[in-house]
């Protein structure tokens, strides 16, 4: 273990645990098919963080294949091109794709393809034979998605049952209109469909990349925070719990690595493009950024004022207990803030510094005054205070 210099940077640490958590992610790998511009570029970059489509870097693997990938995205996308055109070509396209998938399941692989968006235009109203041969071999391999893209009205509704009652082995068929449609001036079409897509794909995708897709994906936020919730209790529970040695005021210092470690689990479970000023901000709100000694007995003193019922630490020493409560604070008003800032950065919104400082010191203390354990299953964060202060730059 990294020893404790007295300069030692609060933050580095954070983003190089972060950084390590990050690279422990299994990515999840994803078929994209469908012709050309029916909208799986868009569907993509509505779906996962960082418009992954428009900005990830693609490979071509075959003729018509390309994988693309971004850093800090745990996502491999292998998006077809060529389905469109002539026989012929189709055929090489069907081949290259079975040859991909056959290559991803061998034993010296590791990139093996865990599921298939197959993406046709609602509006086509119409499935292609060999579209259906393509579907019925392709789910003998791998599990299969149909996403009917820009689906407008009744008639994209009625295709998709239409989809349904031919029995494909398929999971399911999803409507969905990746970006607002805009029809005119007063009339446009609001993103929809995308819940129900992420829903069904988690129930598909192995269990080794939940967290790869839980990380990457944009349209369920507080899937992200439940699940740092959730993780967060059972961590906190295992290290102040039973067993937990009362520790001198003046060694609050180990408290701290333990902090550390929760926060930069949060931040990647949560999958985030969080850089060294937003962390900086958010710890400047609990406890400056100092040393470690200095952070820890900031937090302690700060925080114990705070926690009804403790007022003084008692003997000098915390106990699990205290402890216990301050790191849930801790831990639960992290998750709140990053809620509303992965929620801003789905819209290209980012959080001025001042004003994450300002919600993490807000959140931190109310958590301690209500100083109880708060159940996971807790109601969606309620919005920032955007009417008394402008939030968002
Ligand atoms: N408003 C809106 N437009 C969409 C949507 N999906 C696709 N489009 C439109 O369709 C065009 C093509 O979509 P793309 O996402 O580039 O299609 P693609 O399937 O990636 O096409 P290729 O890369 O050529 O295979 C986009 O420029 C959008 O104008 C959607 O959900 N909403
Ligand atoms: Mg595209």
């Amino acid at each position: 273990m990294k020893k404790m210099a007295k300069n030692f940077n609060i933050v580095d640490d954070i983003m190089n645990k972060t950084e390590n958590e990050l690279k422990s992610i299994k990515p999840i790998s994803i078929l994209l098919i469908g012709k050309t511009g029916v909208g799986k570029s868009t569907l993509i970059n509505s779906v996962f963080r960082e418009n992954l489509a428009e900005t990830g870097i693609g490979r071509p693997i075959t003729k018509h294949l390309r994988r693309v990938t971004k850093d800090g995205v745990p996502v491999v996308l292998y998006d077809t091109r060529g389905l469109e055109l002539n026989n012929e070509t189709q055929k090489k396209v069907l081949k290259e794709i079975f040859d991909t998938i056959s290559e991803g399941k061998k034993n010296t692989s590791n990139e093996e393809i865990h599921l298939v968006y197959y993406c046709i235009n609602a509006n086509s109203s119409r499935i292609e034979p060999l579209e259906l041969d393509l579907i019925e071999k392709l789910s003998t391999k791998i599990p299969v998605v149909v996403i009917l893209t820009q689906s407008i009205g009744d008639q994209s509704k009625e295709f998709r049952q239409y989809i349904e009652n031919l029995n494909l082995p398929i999971y399911g068929v999803v409507n969905v209109m990746a970006q607002e449609l805009v029809i005119s001036n007063e009339v446009s079409i609001m993103p929809f469909g995308l819940k129900k897509l992420i829903e069904m794909s988690f129930q598909i995708i192995p269990e080794e990349q939940k967290r790869a897709f839980n990380n990457a994906q944009q349209v369920d936020i507080e899937r992200k925070a439940k699940s740092a919730r959730s993780w967060a209790s059972k961590y906190i529970a295992t290290s102040f719990g039973v067993g937990f040695m009362p520790i001198p005021f003046s060694d609050a210092s180990v408290l701290v690595p333990m902090q550390l470690t929760l926060l930069a689990h949060i931040t990647a479970i949560f999958g985030i493009s969080m850089d060294k000023a937003t962390i900086t901000s958010m710890l400047a709100a609990v406890g400056g950024t100092g040393g470690a000694t200095y952070a820890g007995r900031y937090i302690v003193s700060n925080v114990i004022k705070f926690i009804p019922g403790v007022g003084t630490i008692v003997g000098g020493v915390i106990s699990g207990a205290t402890a216990s409560i301050m790191t849930t604070a801790l831990a639960l008003s992290y998750i709140e803030v990053l809620t509303v800032i992965a929620k801003g950065e789905k819209d290209g919104k980012y959080p001025d510094l001042k004003n994450i400082e300002k919600l993490m010191k807000e959140k931190f203390e109310n958590r301690l005054k209500k100083s109880k354990k708060t159940p996971e299953n807790e109601e969606e964060v309620s919005e920032e205070k955007k009417s008394k202060w402008k939030f968002w730059k």
